[in-house]
């Protein structure tokens, strides 16, 4: 998809992200929201990051999720550079099962944002729900599919456990 296409850049430190970034991709896919998936390290390919922070405003995106895991520097560096609102997703580490990630995500100081999302696949899913959910602010079509979407997951909700006949 070219620059200004796509609503929601989703950015990840590495391609091994992408197996839990997907969630977001998938909940923006079902919502009929435009996405670009980027691989923006900002250890590994620091001009590429700039480039991509300093111009994503400019470039169209209304909101930023940026997944990384580890030393995850990725959505804070990237909350620096831009106005837009990021939401970072801790991807779980095999060291310290994304511990190490979360902490380094959160825990901005005052003045820069990060929203900050659950761990791994659930954070994933949820940051592509709320950048529905901002860009539905100002678009009525949108917002009727993610009411369609909540109310679908309720529907779903069982009342009771399924019994096994015995
Ligand atoms: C981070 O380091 C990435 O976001 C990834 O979660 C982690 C491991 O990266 P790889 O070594 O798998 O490329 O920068």
């Amino acid at each position: 998809m070219a620059a200004g296409e796509a609503a929601v850049a989703i950015i990840m430190g590495s391609v091994s992200d992408w197996p839990t970034m997907r969630h977001a991709a998938e909940i923006l896919d079902a919502l009929g929201v435009t996405h670009e998936d980027l691989i923006v390290s900002a250890h590994r390919t620091p001009d590429r990051l700039t480039n991509f922070a300093k111009s994503a405003r400019d470039d169209g995106y209304k909101v930023v999720i940026a997944g990384a895991g580890g030393a995850a520097h990725l959505p804070g560096m990237v909350a620096a550079m831009t106005p837009l609102p990021v939401l970072g997703v801790p991807v779980q580490s095999r060291t310290l099962s994304g511990l190490d990630s979360l902490l380094s995500i959160v825990q901005m100081p005052g003045g820069v944002p990060v929203g900050t999302l659950a761990i791994g696949e659930a954070g994933a899913k949820n940051a592509g729900l709320m950048a529905a959910g901002i860009l539905a602010l100002s678009d009525e079509a949108l917002a009727g599919r993610l009411d369609a979407w909540r109310q679908a997951q309720t529907d779903a909700v069982l009342e009771q456990p399924p019994y096994e006949p015995s």
